[in-house]
């Protein structure tokens, strides 16, 4: 059977674009059509400067937030990955495979670091091995599939690199996955900036609309998307981004064709009415159920607890398998007691 495993990082309020990119689909499709593993990437929310408050805080949305949108625990399994060491057990053997050189070139890292070194900070070391950690996420579950959004391609391929390295190394250890990405919505652009894609730590909420962003809001948020100059409405990723961009949020939300949504409209003032009241419609649901697991915190930590047990049962037999074939011995057994005498 096909094995999903995807994760999404407590660094902000979930997104629109995380929506659309990502979890929607997990929810809809990927849970019953796969062995299923969706994880709260919580390590990775420390590879910034971060305040542990509020890392917690995140931690705890972001794994309600997953349920709200529909994943069920009796279907595929929800966990935080702190819980679950096999993932940073892992991590340091994909590092003795991994050269600093592909690091370096990962994208996130090189825009992140800027960030970083623009506001005086120093670059964490984390943040430069993160794809790493992010591979034993993947590999130590031996999923086939991982459904991202655009901007994680590129640390799929890494991952699948190092997996075809490991076993060209040390023998077949590691299933070799793929990244799947939704046919719209795989990059959702800020609407403030539509040549930016719509990031949960964006220091201005303006052009970013929140899962838990109240209806008024949203609409208020879409209904001042930045537009392009021109009339038409062409659906032009390159010379008319912003108006792209409402046509593939639209599109996303109501299941239809940003090309064909196009031909429809006559002005942006009516696509931008459409398109803000489709995504109030997309995210009623999920912030009704939001509402009712907040208030039935033991839950949600139920299902961590249990996700995490699962979790550990999949990954634990593929992670010692590493450990093995990499060159590392077995810790030695006690000695029981008939032997001993
Ligand atoms: N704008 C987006 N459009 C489509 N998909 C997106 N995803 C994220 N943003 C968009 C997808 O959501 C999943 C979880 O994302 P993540 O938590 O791994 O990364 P992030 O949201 O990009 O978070 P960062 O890196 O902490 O901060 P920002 O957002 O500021 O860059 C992934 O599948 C991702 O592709």
């Amino acid at each position: 059977m096909t094995r999903v495993f995807s994760g999404i990082q407590p660094t902000g309020h979930l997104t629109l674009g995380n929506y659309l990119g990502a979890m929607r689909r997990w929810a809809e499709a990927d849970q019953y059509r796969a062995e299923s593993l969706f994880c709260v990437v919580d390590l990775h929310a420390l590879t910034m400067d971060h305040d542990p408050a509020r890392v917690r805080r995140l931690s705890r949305q972001t794994a309600t937030l997953l349920l709200a949108s529909g994943l069920d625990p009796d279907v595929c399994t929800v966990f935080l990955q702190s819980h679950v060491d096999e993932h940073t057990r892992l991590s340091y053997l994909l590092e003795c495979v991994a050269s600093d050189g592909e690091m370096r070139r990962m994208i996130q890292y090189k825009e992140k670091a800027a960030k970083e070194r623009e506001r005086g900070r120093s670059v964490r070391l984390s943040l430069l091995t993160y794809p790493v950690l992010m591979a034993a996420d993947i590999l130590a579950y031996g999923a086939n599939e991982v459904p991202v959004g655009e901007d994680q391609a590129q640390h799929v391929e890494l991952t699948r690199d190092l997996a075809v390295r490991f076993n060209q190394r040390y023998g077949h250890t590691f299933v070799v996955p793929r990244a799947t990405l939704p046919p719209v919505g795989a990059r959702v652009m800020n609407l403030q900036e539509p040549t930016r894609k719509m990031g949960k730590s964006d220091d201005s909420g303006a052009g970013v609309v929140y899962l838990l962003d109240e209806p008024d809001v949203v609409r208020k948020k879409v209904l001042r998307a930045v537009t392009d100059s021109g009339r038409e409405v062409v659906y032009d990723r390159e010379e008319r981004p912003g108006v792209a961009n409402l046509l593939d949020v639209l599109a996303a939300c109501t299941g239809g064709n940003p090309e064909s949504l196009a031909d429809v409209y006559d002005s942006y003032g009516s696509l931008k009415k459409d398109t803000a009241e489709a995504v109030v419609e997309a995210l009623r649901p999920l912030q009704a159920r939001h509402r009712e697991l907040c208030a039935d915190p033991a839950y949600v930590e139920g299902v961590l607890r249990d996700g995490a047990e699962k979790a550990r049962a999949v990954a634990r037999p593929t992670v010692d398998t590493a450990y093995r074939a990499i060159g590392l011995l077995p810790p030695v057994a006690e000695p029981s007691l008939s032997a001993a005498r």
